[in-house]
Order: C-alpha cells, then sequence, then structure tokens
C-alpha cells in the first residue's frame, strides 16, 4: 500500500490530488491542522505502507524522525519550502523554490491541469500570474481549460475553508473530491460555499479591528477557526501593510501567532530557528511565519523576537 500525506491547504490538497490522478487512489492523511506534527494515526498510516509520499510539508526533521524510529519503509518528501535538506536513505527528496508544491509534483509526474494553477494561487494568489515563467504557464493552463483567473481564486477559497475551520476530515476529503471533480463541481457545492461565507464575516471583521503604524499591521483576536493567515494575507496583500503581525489568543486553548512581510526575506530562517529554540512549533518561508503553542510566557518571548526582527529588517 502507498499513501500520501499532505499539507492542509489548497496547495496541498491540489498537489495530493495531482499524485493520485498519476498513481491511483491512494489514503490521504493530513496532518492535526495548524500544527506541525505527527499523530499515531498519521505514523500507523506510514507504518503501514510500502511508500509514502510526504507534499507540501515544511516538516522535514519530523519525517527523518519517523524514518528513524522504523516507522518509514520508503519515502517520497516533496517540498517548496526552504528547509533544511533530507538525507536518508529510506527517503528520496525533492525541493525546489518553485511558487507552489503543485508545480513540483506536476513536474514529477509530468501531470498538468488546472489543479497545478490551484495550488499555484492557493500559495501566491493572483501574485502567481507575475511569477516568472510560472505566471504565463499558469495563464496558458487556464486558456486550455476555458477557467478564468476569477474562478481558481473562487475554488482556491472554496478548497480552503476546510482547515480554516479546522476540519481535517473535510481536508482529506477534499483530496478525492478535486480527484474527479471540474472547476464547476468546486465552485457550486454548496457546503463549502456556507463553510466560506461564516469565514469570510468573520475575517473582516478582525482586519477593520487592526491597528497599522509604520506600515506595520497588528491585530489580536479569538478564534477557534484557522484563520491567521487569511487576516494577515488581506492586510499586506490589500491593505498595503509592508508586515502583519496577528495573534489569535484563543485558538482552542493555545496561542496562534503568524508574521507576513511584503517582501521575502533571508533572515525569515533565522528567525524560526530563534522561535524552535524557544520551545515553540514554527515554520515558514522567506515571507511567513506560523506557530501555534501554549503559554503566556512564550507568546511574550516569540512576539519580542518577532518585533526585533521588524524593527530591524522591515521599518526604514
Ligand atoms: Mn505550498
Amino acid at each position: 500500500m502507498e499513501i500520501v500525506v499532505h499539507h492542509w491547504d489548497a496547495d496541498g490538497i491540489s498537489s495530493a490530488a495531482i499524485v493520485m490522478k498519476e498513481r491511483g487512489r491512494l489514503p490521504a492523511f493530513t496532518p492535526p491542522i495548524g500544527e506541525f506534527k505527527f499523530d499515531p494515526r498519521i505514523e500507523s498510516g506510514v507504518y503501514s505502507s510500502k511508500l509514502s509520499y510526504f507534499i507540501d510539508l515544511n516538516m522535514p526533521e519530523a519525517v527523518v524522525d519517523l524514518a528513524n524510529r522504523g516507522i518509514i519503509s520508503k519515502a517520497i518528501f516533496i517540498d517548496h519550502h526552504i528547509q533544511k535538506p533530507i538525507k536518508h536513505e529510506k527517503i528520496e527528496y525533492y525541493n525546489k523554490p518553485y511558487p507552489s508544491a503543485s508545480f513540483l509534483v506536476s513536474e514529477l509526474f509530468n501531470h498538468e491541469s488546472y489543479l497545478t494553477v490551484l495550488g499555484g494561487v492557493g500559495d501566491l494568489g493572483e501574485k502567481l500570474f507575475e511569477v516568472e515563467d510560472f505566471g504565463e504557464r499558469a495563464e496558458k493552463i487556464l486558456d486550455i481549460e476555458g477557467i478564468s483567473k476569477k474562478e481558481i481564486i473562487k475554488a482556491v477559497k472554496l478548497v480552503d475553508c476546510n482547515h480554516l475551520t479546522l476540519d481535517r476530515y473535510g481536508v482529506e476529503e477534499a483530496v478525492f473530491y478535486l480527484l474527479n471533480a471540474e472547476i464547476d463541481d468546486i465552485l457550486s457545492r454548496d457546503e463549502w460555499i456556507e463553510k466560506l461565507r461564516d469565514i469570510e464575516s468573520e475575517v473582516s471583521r478582525i482586519v477593520k479591528s487592526a491597528r497599522i503604524e509604520r506600515g506595520i499591521a497588528r491585530v489580536e483576536f479569538y478564534s477557534p477557526n484557522s484563520i491567521i493567515s487569511r487576516v494577515a494575507r488581506e492586510l499586506v496583500w490589500n491593505k498595503g501593510a509592508k508586515a502583519c503581525l496577528a495573534i489569535n489568543r484563543g485558538f482552542n486553548g493555545k496561542y496562534q501567532v503568524y508574521l507576513r512581510i511584503s517582501k521575502g526575506n533571508e533572515k525569515m530562517k533565522n528567525l524560526i530557528e530563534k522561535l524552535r529554540l524557544i520551545g515553540v512549533n514554527a515554520g515558514g518561508k522567506a515571507e511567513v511565519l506560523g506557530s501555534v503553542f501554549e503559554g503566556e510566557d512564550k507568546l511574550k518571548l516569540v512576539v519580542e523576537e518577532i518585533e526585533k526582527f521588524l524593527n530591524s529588517e522591515v521599518v526604514e
């Protein structure tokens, strides 16, 4: 048996669906949403599989740990996040700095469809269409399939509402839905349309409450939904902030801290490392950082580190 373990967002879901289009239907697992860790459910799935795909998961250490504990028979790791490359006899490692994992998966499996674009728009939004080479390719694919940019953007939002409401099974089910879906099937799925409506009204309420000072947006709120990246994207992409520091103080008993900057910064990697040294689960790439943890004391340390970074790297 083979399985796919994938990120919970539109890129992870599209990428997993692409793998299955080429390899056939496989069990799909996503980690506990918002937390960069594996749980016993995933471990037993991996343990009973000959081959496990790890897709769009910025968790190289966790995968190496599974391999070292004898849980992995063989794995193929495909990602586009900045990370320490894996060197392990049981793991085939693929990482290229592409806009999304879906582009890398498409390349590796010789696939091309609107799913390739869905992942890219999921991670970059409309900016995908401005990325050298990839933007043009994305437009060409949409052209061939008769899909408008507006439609693909809407489809991303509908697919993403599953992880935004922490619906782990909804995320995994979405892979199978996409496996056989045309764009219109996505755009007309009532269950997703309703979820999206609820989320959008919550996000807009929170975005309105943000303060923007010297180009930096700061916002705090309480929500059981995983909407923090949505809030930060909205403030940086559409409200013109150079950076956004968002804090969810009521994330199912935990704190969730998220940083997005408008221009990628190489030092983001160091910041992620610093937070990990504090003992905080953190992940990200050149322009985003996300973390979930418990403890008011840790929150103080995390915010201190991020403010230091903002002062030295973002404020002019
Ligand atoms: Mn991705």
